[in-house]
């Protein structure tokens, strides 16, 4: 039997009360660390706890499971945040979901429970199989399991109704399988949440660079002459990200903020990993605040890149040399009018003039940026404005200087440098029929959204998740779960209980695997994993924990079995062998994936080692044109009719993603509940609202359809007039399946047109 954890899990029905007061100015320091060991122990108990998180991104440890932020080369005994250490606590956990638990609850209990208390209830232990009309799940053998889905997969008419599903937590060897499976079995249905989160970074970025990811290195950051981080919030998300701005801020950059919402973490920054950030009032991290409305960044960047023409300050050889399309571009820029940007970024032109200044006194610029820029319609227009904008000063491919998207998942780049991606590039595929000689499908295969209609149209029929939470993290909540519910059979490879266990398709696996703080021990010997970050370095991942019950199958060990289970012996590819030794996938992976050349060698280095990048390390840009280009897409910005908001839906404090650490906000001084809105006065006052009072959210899509969310407390708060904000995944009902950005097809979460209407005194 488990240990007992030290505190029960939360009460049932779970109080969502909350208590506001003024939002902090300071990020981590003491009380940061305080939260994280309290968290952990609460989980753990407080030996397990520090003997854990002393493993947590040290070079023989494990990958820290909260962001894909890099480490740095030279690492302190803590290198990891109050975040990360709920993020290992949550996976770490002594509570336990044993067969008994579900004999107790019904999957209808399940379904009427919040996705906080499914996940408090610890880690499951056992397959779980829901039978065809069953109440409850039932604890099912390895084997059988397996069969069930082959079963249901050899059933198809086609390879493409099914659908195969990936979070960013799998690893680098897990996802090459992973696709690898789908692709044999004939298809290229390989939604991911990438699809969901940085995707209108990766199209941009493809178009115009040539390469869909970042372009600076950590070094690089710390030696930027100026940094803007525009749309993201590091404080609560990528807390060590702030050790990195304040390390270039001691060098001598220039840091600007641009978002909506003043951010405690990139106000002022105590830093845990020194005496004095301990205790003491920290570094002041932003030197200027740009409030930008909602949507706002891709007029601001064009103003810019107005007002660097006009003075003449570009880099000219680099962008004779280097780019294409500047003609079109100076045109573009140049006709930016005024009004429309002081009207679509409601900003002054002051604000922009000192911005401006900032820029031409810079030798190099950084721009960091999250899903403040990639969750609107025209996210994918904003983020090639912001590289017009670095390449006039020829801020790519230049130390200090350069494209700087922060990843979310802790592997979500390098699940797709591993081939999951449902629009595959033709040379991946035929690397692959090169090394496993079987013929991969070319069409293309559903995306998130896409995935969604399909199943809704019935169109796709088995839906397979490797990790995640499809049903709580996908937008249009009611669209999506009946989607699910027509499935003939949904499957969820998982560490914890959530959502998308409770809303099944006709019959439903869970299959629990073990988490990357965890031994893998298999045939041949103790197995490690790796990961890439959001910079692009690969390093070794070492579970250190026993696993959570000796039922659990690693994530490479289910694809290999399931493969098996479906294939029979008609396959080519050794799927007993990848499952025995890992180096025989890395081995794979080296003949398939560019850059990764003697992988098992390099990956065993201390640190890793760095995926070659064209226009980092030599300005080769592999686009169209062979050079970097730059683009002209008309100017956008949401239109929102008289008397709505804009609502964007957001990360608390004390949440990952659709797992829920606790109800508190602790930076915008929110305790004890989640269901808040946040409104500027005069708007809360022009829908006869005060603070304090529950209001309904109502969401207005342009085909007359409307979504509720009801009972959200009113809180004023320090927002641009027009621009609200609340949590997701509770607004997720709120968020249209049709309203996703162009060319990148994601969800437009940070762009939702409501209405408040004071709520219905049942809901307070
Ligand atoms: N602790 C913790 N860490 C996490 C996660 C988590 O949930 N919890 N999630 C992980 C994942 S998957 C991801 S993708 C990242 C997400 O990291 P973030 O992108 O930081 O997450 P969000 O909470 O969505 O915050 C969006 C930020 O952008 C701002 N913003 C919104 N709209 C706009 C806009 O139009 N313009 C500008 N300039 N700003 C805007 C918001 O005010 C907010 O500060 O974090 C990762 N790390
Ligand atoms: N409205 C709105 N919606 C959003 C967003 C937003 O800002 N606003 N953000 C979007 C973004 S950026 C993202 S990335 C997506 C996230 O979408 P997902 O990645 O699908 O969701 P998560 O909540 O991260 O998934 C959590 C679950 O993953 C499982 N898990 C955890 N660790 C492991 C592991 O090691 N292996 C396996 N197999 N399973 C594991 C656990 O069962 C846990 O319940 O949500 C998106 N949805
Ligand atoms: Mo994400």
């Amino acid at each position: 039997m488990a240990p007992m954890a030290k505190k029960p899990p939360v009460a049932d029905p779970v109080q969502d009360a909350p208590r506001v007061s003024a939002p902090k100015q300071a990020a981590a320091g003491l009380p940061a660390v305080g939260h994280g060991l309290k968290a952990a122990g609460a989980q753990m108990g407080a030996g397990r706890a520090t003997l854990t998180l002393l493993k947590v991104n040290q070079k023989s440890g494990f990958d820290c499971p909260g962001c894909a932020w890099p480490e740095p080369e030279h690492r302190h005994t803590f290198e990891f945040c109050e975040n990360g250490a709920k993020a290992v606590a949550e996976e770490a956990t002594l509570r336990r979901v044993t067969p008994d638990f579900f004999a107790r609850h019904s999957v209808a209990d399940l379904a009427r429970r919040s996705g906080y208390w499914l996940g408090q209830q610890g880690r499951i232990t056992q397959p779980m199989y829901l039978a065809e009309g069953a109440e409850h799940y039932e604890a099912v053998p390895w084997e059988r399991a397996f069969e069930l889905v082959a079963d249901e997969l050899h059933a198809l008419g086609a390879p493409d109704e099914a659908v195969f599903y990936t979070s960013g937590r799998t690893s680098n060897e897990a996802a090459f399988l992973f696709q690898l499976f789908a692709r044999e079995f004939g298809t290229n249905n390989l939604p991911d949440c990438s699809n969901m989160c940085h995707e209108s970074s990766g199209s941009a970025l493809i178009e115009t660079l040539g390469v869909g990811k970042g372009s600076v290195l950590l070094d690089d950051l710390h030696r930027a002459d100026l940094i803007i981080v525009a749309g993201q919030n590091p404080g609560t998300n990528h807390p060590r990200m702030l050790s990195a701005l304040e390390k270039a801020k001691r060098g001598g950059a220039t840091i600007v903020t641009v978002n909506p919402l003043p951010e405690a973490g990139l106000e002022r920054f105590r830093n845990p990993q020194n005496a004095a950030g301990l205790v003491g009032a920290g570094t002041v991290l932003t030197d200027l605040f740009l409030q930008v409305r909602l949507g706002g960044d891709q007029a601001l960047f064009r103003a810019l890149g107005r007002l660097l023409i006009e003075a003449g300050a570009l880099d000219r050889d680099f962008i004779a040399e280097h780019t294409h399309g500047f003609a079109g571009y100076e045109a573009a820029a140049l006709a930016a009018d005024w009004d429309e940007v002081l009207r679509a970024t409601g900003l002054e032109r002051a604000d922009i003039d000192r911005l401006f200044a900032l820029v031409r006194g810079a030798k190099s610029v950084v721009v960091c940026w999250a899903m403040g820029l990639t969750q609107h319609k025209h996210a994918v227009s904003t983020i090639r404005e912001v590289v017009n904008f670095l390449l006039l000063g020829g801020n790519v491919g230049r130390p200090g200087a350069g494209v700087c998207p922060v990843r979310g998942h802790s592997n979500v780049q390098g699940d797709r440098t591993m081939g999951i991606f449902e629009r595959p590039a033709p040379a991946f595929l035929d690397a692959l029929r090169g090394e496993f000689g079987f013929e991969p499908p070319r069409k293309h295969g559903y995306d998130v959204v896409r995935a969604i209609r399909a199943l809704r149209d019935g169109d796709a029929k088995v839906f397979f998740a490797m990790g995640g939470n499809f049903v709580a993290a996908s937008p249009d909540t009611a669209v999506t779960e009946a989607a699910m519910r027509r499935a003939r059979l949904t499957v969820h490879v998982s560490t914890k209980l959530n959502r998308s266990h409770v809303v099944t398709g006709a019959r439903a696996l869970i299959l629990p695997t073990l988490g990357r703080t965890e031994k893998d021990r298999q045939a041949s010997g103790k197995q490690f994993v790796s990961v890439e970050d959001s910079m692009g370095m690969v390093h070794a991942s070492h579970g250190a924990l026993a696993p959570a019950s000796p039922h659990l199958l690693s994530e490479p060990a289910i694809v290999s079995r399931l493969a098996r289970a479906v294939f029979g012996d008609r396959s080519k590819v050794p799927w007993a062998d990848f499952e025995a030794d890992y180096d025989l996938i890395r081995d794979r992976v080296s003949r398939v994936v560019p850059g990764f050349d003697d992988f098992n060698a390099k990956v065993r280095r201390p640190g890793g080692f760095t995926l070659p990048h064209g226009p980092r390390d030599s300005r080769t840009f592999p686009t169209a044109t062979g050079k970097a280009n730059f683009t002209a897409a008309p100017l956008e910005y949401p239109l929102v009719p008289e008397g709505r908001l804009l609502l964007q839906t957001l990360r608390s404090h004390d949440q990952y993603n659709t797992t829920i650490y606790g109800l508190d906000d602790r930076y915008r001084g929110i305790k004890g509940g989640r269901r808040v809105v946040l409104v500027h006065p005069d708007d809360a006052a022009a829908a006869g609202l005060r603070d304090g009072d529950h209001a309904d959210l109502v969401g207005e899509w342009t085909d007359g359809t409307e979504r509720r969310a009801a009972g959200f407390r009113v809180v004023h708060y320090p927002t641009p007039k027009g621009c609200a904000a609340a949590y997701f995944p509770e607004t997720n009902v709120l968020v249209p399946l049709d309203h996703t950005a162009d060319t990148s097809n994601t969800p437009a979460s940070k762009s939702v047109v409501i209405r408040l209407e004071p709520a219905d005194p049942a809901h307070r």
